[in-house]
């Protein structure tokens, strides 16, 4: 078997997807997720100048050994851009694998270890009142967890939180817009907030929270410590995740679990946090940790320290990275929970899914492979559309993360 081509398709329905599509001489193919957000076209050039013409003429079937082609075998290797590249290259050729076999692709990878996979949406408002009323609104939907974030005080634009009531999406039209945060107001805000939800809801619901990155390693003990009173599923990126060693001091303080790894991408990226025990969960998605190929190889190591899985599941990751990650949740032992983002309707036109949520889980069905296909035709009625995510300062005009 071989590859005869591969090709890249870009669109947007209602935001930016890139779609890799593997050919083969047997007249099957398979799709892989190449979406990095805001830097799409930088994917694009990578799989377009370097991947595509060097797949050109390999047996599909040698994943493992393509795999590290595009790892290994290239001088310049790790980063967001080629590591997506290589996930897109790597679920596309599980997807090929299990059609030629007749399969869905959690066959390939153990079979069922689970039936249903439990999802946590994202509950928002702009100030607690709102956010207490949108949690509602959430469990009465059938979500069994959810990720609350409110507008602060005195903050202008807060992380994950849109101005105009629309669902949260990431990324905006055109070049980056700035904004502006105040670490001590979030601190002395959060935890009434959640004292406030407990208060509302009760115990009988998994909370989670994103501190996108914001906190130093001082400040997310301070957080993770005040937080414990109201048993967190999680606390998402306490701090940014270069310094894995900052992470003790989250650990040293409190038993709210932690989770991070949403931007990391090789298992590099998780050596200290894992053999230390210093996170709960590993966030770092199929499409931009390396595929099915390298994601095994992390949970497996994960599963080692009692760590489990929460795949990043934003609006910014495409169909075809949700199915695939379904599949990946449904085999392995040491899943946790997935986040899940519904797309807009409108991306269902271009991605025909195998997915459904009922009840606070998400079901995939039997087709064979990933189980996702794009309609060429529809996705070039969207065609790219330059967006970014914002970027952030400090009340002061310091660069700050966003
Ligand atoms: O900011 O996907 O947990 N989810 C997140 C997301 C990310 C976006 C970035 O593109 O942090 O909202
Ligand atoms: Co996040």
């Amino acid at each position: 078997m071989k590859i005869t081509d591969a090709k890249v398709i870009v669109c947007s329905p209602g935001r930016n997807f890139v779609t890799l599509k593997i050919f083969t001489d047997e007249g099957i193919y398979g799709l892989g997720d190449a979406t990095l957000n805001g830097m799409e076209k930088a994917v694009v050039s990578h799989l377009e100048e370097y991947c595509i013409p060097a797949l050109k003429g390999k047996d599909p079937r040698n994943i493992e050994d393509i795999w590290h082609y595009f790892y290994k075998g290239v001088y310049w290797k790790r980063g967001s851009v080629s590591m997506t590249a290589v996930s897109a290259i790597d679920l596309a050729l599980w997807d090929i694998k299990a059609k030629v076999l007749g399969t869905p692709l959690y066959n390939m990878l153990g079979g069922k270890s689970r039936n249903k996979i439990l999802v946590y949406c994202h509950a928002n408002g702009k100030d607690s009142e709102e956010t207490i009323d949108k949690v509602g609104e959430k469990i009465k939907n059938g979500f069994r967890a959810v990720r609350v974030q409110s507008g602060i005080p005195g903050i202008d634009h807060t992380y994950g939180v849109p101005k105009d009531n629309k669902p949260y999406e990431p990324a905006a039209k055109g070049l980056a817009h700035e904004e502006y945060w105040d670490t001590s107001k979030y601190l002395n805000f959060l935890p009434s907030l959640f004292r406030k939800v407990r208060d509302v809801y009760g115990e009988n619901i998994h909370l989670l929270h994103d501190a996108h990155h914001r906190c130093t390693p001082i400040e997310a003990a301070r957080l993770a410590k005040e937080l414990e009173p109201f048993h967190l599923f999680w606390l998402e990126d306490p701090v940014s995740g270069e310094l894995q060693e900052g992470l003790r001091l989250i650990r040293k303080h409190s038993t709210t679990p932690v989770a991070i790894g949403e931007v990391f991408n090789t298992i590099y990226d998780y050596t200290t946090l894992m053999t230390e025990q210093l996170i709960d969960y590993i966030r770092m998605p199929l499409v931009h940790g390396g595929g099915i190929t390298h994601l095994l190889k992390v949970a497996a190591m994960a599963s080692v320290y009692h760590i489990q899985t929460g795949f990043h599941g934003a609006t910014d990751l495409s169909p075809v990275n949700l199915a695939a990650a379904l599949h990946f949740n449904t085999a392995i032992n040491n899943f946790g929970i997935q986040e899940y983002m519904p797309h807009q309707e409108i991306v269902n036109e271009v991605f025909k899914v195998n997915y459904n949520f009922t009840d606070g889980y998400l079901f995939i069905d039997d087709t064979h492979g990933i189980g996702v296909d794009i309609d060429e035709k529809k996705a070039a009625k969207y065609p790219y559309e330059k967006a970014s995510l914002p970027v952030n300062r400090k009340t002061n005009g310091t660069m700050f993360y966003w």
